[in-house]
């Protein structure tokens, strides 16, 4: 025996140590804040536009010029809270790491939910849809009920996004978030191209383009979504950008294409009196002792 057995007579072979992954966190870096600040120096400068282009449009015709600057006027505040930093928190899942033979350890994967999206859409989606509807010459009615699917649809999404990862109710959300979204197809696309159509022929040629560029651009949201918020398979900074063009796309082009296109198409004006235009005028005031009349 050597004299280093006799000062350990036992020796123990030494255990093997598993390192535990540590947390993992998915948040935007550099390039999705230069994404935020560009889009929203982009929706700031399209709200000066079109609010520039209703100064020439009779109050009483202003309608569309009103809601396509109060949908950019929201986005450049949504997009100014993310560019700060604001309106945003995380959603983390366990995820389990295996180790051959010896025993799993578990992790926290934490995503970036910049909520501030959702507060977004669930304005400027319902306006969005209110102008393509008064475009078709779509009724109250049917313009409501898109409206409330459309709102179920952004709430869900929103619940989706904070919903727990492989349990039925992140993606459960999600799917009834799409089905809310078929109806509003239903409800703008298809029953309002009918009307736009029954109209005239310019507006129903105006009404389909329009349509069937916000149909393209709004399918990708879910989609961008599904690998972004849902499956977590990009990056915060790609889901930024992406979504960033789709909203200069779904926004200030679209607004920009409605207002101009609208101008050159007469009967697509909505004309709105009474108190929108003219105020408490003297037509418009309630004359004191009119209750009294006749008595
Ligand atoms: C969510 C997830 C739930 C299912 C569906 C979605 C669709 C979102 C859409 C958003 C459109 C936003 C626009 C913003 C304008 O700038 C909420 C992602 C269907 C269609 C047009």
């Amino acid at each position: 025996m050597m004299f280093e057995d006799y000062k350990n007579p036992d020796p123990v072979k030494p255990l093997p140590t598993i390192v535990p992954t540590p947390d993992e966190y998915q948040t935007a870096g550099h390039n999705g804040f230069t994404a935020l600040w560009v889009v929203f120096v982009i929706m700031t400068a399209a709200s000066a536009i079109f609010a520039g282009l209703s100064w020439k449009i009779p109050v009483s015709r202003r309608l569309y010029h009103v809601i396509t600057t109060l949908i950019t006027i929201t986005a450049a505040l949504s997009y100014f809270a993310m560019a700060t930093g604001d309106a945003t928190s995380f959603n983390c899942t366990k995820v389990k790491d295996h180790h051959g033979k010896l025993p799993s350890t578990h992790h926290q994967l934490c995503r970036q939910v910049y909520y501030a999206r959702y507060i977004d859409w669930a304005i400027t989606t319902p306006l969005l849809l209110l102008d393509l509807c008064l475009l078709a010459g779509v009724d109250g009615a049917h313009t409501g009920m898109a409206i409330v699917a459309d709102l179920i649809m952004v709430l869900t999404g929103l619940f989706a996004a904070f919903g727990k990862d492989h349990t039925a109710q992140k993606w459960g959300w999600y799917t009834i978030g799409c089905v809310a979204y078929l109806f509003v197809i239903w409800h703008v696309a298809i029953h309002g191209g009918r009307l736009a159509r029954a109209r005239s022929n310019s507006v129903g040629k105006l009404f389909g383009s329009l349509a069937a560029f916000t149909l393209i651009l709004w399918t990708i949201y879910p989609i961008v979504w599904g690998v972004a918020d849902g499956a977590r398979k990009v990056s915060v900074d790609t889901e930024i950008i992406l979504y960033a063009i789709l909203d200069v796309l779904a926004k200030p082009v679209f607004g920009l294409w409605l207002l101009l296109a609208h101008r050159r198409i007469p009967e697509t004006n909505v004309e709105l009196g009474g108190y929108w235009a003219h105020g408490l005028t003297s037509e418009g005031q309630i004359r004191i002792g009119d209750d009294d009349e006749g008595a």
